[in-house]
């Protein structure tokens, strides 16, 4: 008997809260990679390095990204100092500013960042200019409807590494909600052609998911890497609960 084998998808951790505490806190729970928010998280300069600086002494790092808050080779560059994997660059509309981002993770001659490895500071390997541009992972989000127009484009530039989704700009923007984007199967589903592009491409398609229901849906639409625990939503969801089964217990007992 033949069999035909999917490899399963990749499970992120995504953290908000803007301390190494946190972020090392959040790199414990089992899941493939960790991504420090820089954009709508807590993160900044300072706790970004402070958390690859423990990541890193932890063995950890090699598998933390961090969102920086825009295109910003500055920002790319001090999140791979640090000791960062990689990077995701929020709202990139088109290919040219997939290009932008993608040499912003690489020296030269295939890109443009500028030498400073600080991780090797706090424990981390210093890799030759050509290792480090070899093993960067540069994600870049679509989440607007110029983006999806684009997004082939965008898949193909060479060191993008993964085109990765953020559903709840992307429903704004196209004016609708994240479960009619999920549902949407029609022959111009901007999730189906994110998914094409990919493979196209022959890149990993991501997107950010924070439940299991939209997860679930993105891993069955073809979404290869996910991310689904928020520190913030889990403390949010699961202190609630366990409060509520506290007044439960005291009440029945
Ligand atoms: C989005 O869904 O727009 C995101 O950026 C998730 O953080
Ligand atoms: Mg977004």
């Amino acid at each position: 008997m033949t069999s035909s084998t999917i490899a399963a998808p990749s499970i992120g951790a995504w953290s908000m809260l803007g301390t190494s505490a946190a972020a090392s806190v959040m790199a414990r729970i089992g899941a493939d990679w960790l991504v420090l928010d820089a954009q709508h998280g807590l993160y900044d300069d300072r706790s970004v390095v402070e958390s690859l600086a423990l990541l890193t002494a932890g063995g950890m790092a090699e598998t933390t990204h961090v969102r920086v808050p825009h295109n910003s080779a500055s920002w790319i560059g001090r999140a791979l100092d640090a000791g960062a994997r990689g990077v995701i660059v929020p709202m990139v509309q088109n290919a040219e500013q997939a290009r932008v981002a993608a040499d912003a993770c690489r020296y030269a001659p295939a890109g443009t960042r500028s030498w400073g490895p600080m991780a090797a500071y706090w424990g981390g390997t210093v890799p030759t200019a050509e290792a480090s541009n070899a093993r960067v992972q540069c994600a870049v989000m679509v989440e607007t409807p110029q983006a999806i127009a684009d997004v082939e484009a965008i898949a193909a530039v060479p060191g993008v590494d993964m085109v990765f989704v953020g559903p709840f700009d992307l429903a704004i923007a196209l004016g609708t909600t994240v479960e009619a984007l999920l549902a949407d199967t029609s022959a111009d589903s901007p999730l189906d052609r994110v998914v094409a592009a990919c493979t196209a491409a022959g890149i990993v398609p991501g997107s950010f998911a924070g439940s299991i229901p939209i997860a679930t849906a993105l891993v069955a639409r073809g979404f290869r890497s996910v991310a689904v625990a928020v520190d913030t939503a889990i403390l949010t969801q699961h202190g609630g609960e366990l409060v509520q089964q506290a007044r439960r217990a005291a009440e029945s007992a």
